[in-house]
């Protein structure tokens, strides 16, 4: 056999040994022609939520810091003050947040943040009216309080606005409590929504109260940091941390069990099984899951048209070392993943939020970089 003869053969075998590579198990990978980098746009010290004004400004939480704000063009961000104090240990600290679909006209912003003590504590909403000067939050009144837990992780605390005004809240399961999420009477792991004040609304599905806590929405969630509400389409996205392993992209529907901890796709952080079970009669089971886990954080869907061919898909952020230390873009045709791109991966940081700005860009907010910064085209 001459070498021309043998080039496709060799061809081949690489080819087959690509494919022998371990791949996600729900959905296949995707590949695109779009490469994309990161340019800084401001340092921030563990930032956690951004949402952008229409203006091109940015409002983002630190941890630890509370609220900052960034003018359109500026160096460096500016203090907002006005919010209550907030317990920061461990995972603890200002979290999600939030613009009122209303706000041009009434300057109204959402903060979760953990309130109280390592030993009694609780996700809580505030909300409060940004000033004209961008320097405090005015007016802050709490519209929300979970259940109080003597525990300092799984927070949850991503907000998003639906369409007919109403307010989603992820609030994590505490860690330890985990039997809870399947228990409608506590708000732990659960997505609840109320009213922008703080009501409830007359259709959701415990709202009398007999069968569940009013203020439940979804139920049978972990760790959900992630939350977008599509406008066009009126779907809910949200991604939770799995165990080891199980981390999951879910479509959210009205009173629905998403299965923590009786059905997951992971097993105990030392390997123990917590479920025998992936899938089970009464449990809507997620879009896509990943194992092993990249700990999403941080969701949006991208709707301009400035990354070639990208346009209605997802983007999560990931913060597991070192497989999931990646922006992962989920290839969605009409409303259903068929892949999955990992982004960024040379970048090795923990993503920790993604948004689109008004300018059509994604931006990204890096746990360990301490910095936000635009994802740009790259040649
Ligand atoms: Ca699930």
């Amino acid at each position: 056999m001459n070498t021309l003869a043998r080039l496709p053969a060799l061809a081949v075998i690489a080819a087959l040994a690509a494919c022998s590579e371990p791949v996600e198990p729900s959905a296949p990978l995707a590949v695109s022609d779009t490469k994309v980098k990161l340019e800084p746009l401001v340092a921030a010290e563990q930032p956690w939520g951004m949402v952008f004004l229409a203006d091109g400004s940015l409002l983002f939480t630190e941890k630890e810091g509370g609220l900052k704000y960034l003018a359109p063009g500026a160096a460096a961000s500016a203090p907002v003050t006005g919010l209550p104090p907030a317990l920061t240990q461990d995972q603890a600290g200002y979290l999600g947040l939030a613009l009122d679909p209303d706000f041009a006209a009434n300057r109204l912003v959402y903060v979760a943040l953990s309130s109280g003590t390592p030993e009694a504590n609780a996700t809580a909403v505030v909300r409060g009216r940004l000033n004209e000067t961008n320097t405090a939050i005015e007016s802050v009144e709490e519209i929300f309080r979970a259940d109080t837990r003597d525990t300092t992780y799984h927070y949850g605390s991503r907000l998003a606005f639906g369409n007919d005004g109403t307010l989603f809240i992820t609030v994590g399961e505490a860690y330890k409590y985990k039997e809870l999420a399947q228990d409608p009477t506590k708000v732990l792991g659960k997505i609840v929504r109320i009213n922008p004040d703080g009501s409830i609304p007359a259709d959701n599905p415990f709202a009398d109260g007999t069968a569940g806590n009013p203020a439940v929405w979804s139920y049978g969630h972990r760790n959900l940091q992630g939350l977008y509400f599509d406008t066009v389409s009126g779907t809910l996205w949200e991604t939770e941390h799995g165990p080891k392993g199980g981390d999951e992209l879910n479509i959210i529907t009205k009173g629905a069990n998403y299965g923590w901890p009786k059905v997951t796709y992971g097993v105990d952080y030392d390997g123990t099984v917590i479920s025998d079970k992936t899938e089970a009669e009464g449990i809507t089971p997620p879009e896509t899951y990943w194992v092993p886990s990249i700990a999403p954080s941080g969701l949006t869907m991208l709707t301009s048209d400035v990354y070639p061919g990208w346009k209605g898909d997802l983007f999560v952020g990931g913060m597991n070392g070192p497989s999931g230390l990646v922006l992962v873009r989920i290839d969605l045709e009409g409303g259903k993943v068929i892949g999955k791109e990992d982004l960024l991966r040379e970048a090795n940081q923990s993503f920790r939020d993604v948004v689109q700005g008004p300018d059509g860009y994604l931006y990204v907010a890096n746990k360990d970089f301490d910095g936000i910064f635009k994802v740009v085209l790259a040649e």
